[in-house]
């Protein structure tokens, strides 16, 4: 709510990186990674690629054959079906089309465009039916957001151990695109809703017909009817031919395959917004339409399950940072479980709830360390430790979860999840 930290604004970037890396490099001799070249001179022996011309292209391009590790995982939770983005592989704030994060309640379905709608209706004077040829006509933004699952790092949540995972199958549930599509203020004031319309339920056209109910002037604000992801038409995984997106707000509220926003005086209950995505806090309370996604952080490189290549030596630490309320102040990394802190570099764009890049230059000296991130956004919220966070919820609460992620680096320079 208020602003925390001011101080540590305006430094050119080069002198705070002088700063960061003398404070963390430990010595005053400059790391150099590059091994020196032997006499050997280059061309002497050409490989087979420089000497015969190469193989064709595809009609839709494919990432490299050795990159085939980069890949989703799946699993299966409470019948959903869960693929999660491996965030250890993202350099860069965007998610490739083809490693976005997806939660399918009741599976993909095969909708044919030409035949799809959207309606409006409910408390509206002008209840409308627009079909993909009338909205391509409207005015369109593009916005670059994160979407992150209410139930991204339920592992952390829950388990009463760190598990030993990769960051992807821990905390990948979220992912970051630019988003194209039309203001849903546009086609709301079109439908004209009455004065009584405070809520749009919002239903999608899958099996099950995931629905949910948003505070309407919220959503007239802030969302958007996306119709293109990364310059290209949203993928089936992803909602195709269209999706509500509200930047900030909790996956589920994004509703995929959407065919239908129902305004109404009073929000419907639905069987999911009513059980599943309320939480409970640890006094019995329960928080209902809690929709924004809080700050949060994690390190990329090095993370779960990665080995330090060398048993010492100068490291780049890397992450994501994010936040539902706005845009990444700082982050803040500890190399020691937690008891000394250093400003992050953050690589721009820093862009309104979107994914946020940070550096920290390390110099390893092949001791055991807790590596750690902590990001605050531009409203003052920080996040929380994991202690901190458990004592807000229930004991089998784990929706929003956005404590501090914590990796243990062993003497051998293996990575692991952990508690700190
Ligand atoms: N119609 C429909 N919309 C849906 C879902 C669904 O199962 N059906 N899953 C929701 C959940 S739980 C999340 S986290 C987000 C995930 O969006 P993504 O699959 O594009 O990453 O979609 C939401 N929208
Ligand atoms: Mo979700």
């Amino acid at each position: 709510m208020t602003h925390t930290e001011s101080s540590s604004q305006p430094m050119p970037p080069r002198r705070k990186f002088m700063r960061h890396a003398l404070a963390l490099a430990g010595s005053a001799q400059a790391a150099t990674l590059a091994t020196p070249a032997h006499s050997a001179p280059i061309g002497s022996a050409l490989p087979a690629h420089q000497r015969n011309p190469g193989g064709t292209d595809t009609s839709y391009g494919q990432p490299a054959t050795a990159e085939a590790a980069v890949v989703r995982t799946e699993s299966k939770e409470a019948g959903f079906s869960v693929w999660r983005t491996p965030l250890q592989h993202q350099r860069g704030i965007i998610t490739p089309g083809g490693l976005h994060f997806a939660v399918h309640h009741n599976g993909i379905p095969d909708i044919d465009p030409a035949r799809h709608q959207l309606m409006l209706h409910g408390l509206v004077d002008r209840p409308l039916r627009l079909d993909w040829e009338r909205l391509q006509r409207y005015p369109m933004v593009s916005k670059v957001h994160f979407l992150e699952c209410a139930g991204n790092s339920a592992a952390n949540a829950l388990s009463p151990f760190a598990m030993d995972l990769p960051l992807g199958q821990l905390a990948g549930e979220v992912s970051c695109s630019e988003w194209t599509g039309i203001p849903l203020s546009l086609l709301m004031d079109e439908a004209r809703p009455q004065p009584s319309a405070q809520w749009v339920i919002a239903e999608g056209a899958d099996a099950g017909s995931h629905a949910r109910s948003l505070p309407l002037q919220a959503l007239r604000q802030h969302g958007m009817l996306a119709l293109y992801q990364n310059g290209e038409r949203l993928r089936p995984s992803q909602g195709y031919p269209m999706r509500l997106f509200v930047p900030g707000w909790e996956g589920n509220a994004n509703v995929k395959w959407l065919h239908r926003l129902e305004f109404s005086d009073i929000p419907a209950h639905t069987k999911d917004e009513s059980g599943l995505y309320t939480q409970v806090l640890s006094d019995g309370r329960i928080q209902r339409f809690a929709l924004t996604m809080e700050v949060k952080s994690v390190i990329t490189r090095p993370s779960g399950q990665q080995t330090l290549p060398s048993p010492r030596g100068h490291y780049e630490i890397e992450g994501l940072a994010w936040s539902g309320r706005g845009r990444i102040a700082h982050v803040e990394v500890s190399v020691d479980g937690g008891r000394s802190w250093t400003a992050a570099i953050l690589h721009g764009p820093v862009l309104d709830r979107s994914f946020t890049r940070f550096t920290l230059p390390w110099q390893w000296q092949g001791q055991k360390a807790v590596l750690m991130s902590r990001a605050t956004d531009e409203q003052g919220h920080t996040q929380p430790t994991r202690s901190t966070w458990k004592g807000r919820y229930a004991a089998h609460s784990f929706n929003h979860y956005n404590a501090i992620q914590a990796w243990a680096v062993d003497r051998d320079g293996r990575v692991e999840n952990c508690y700190a």
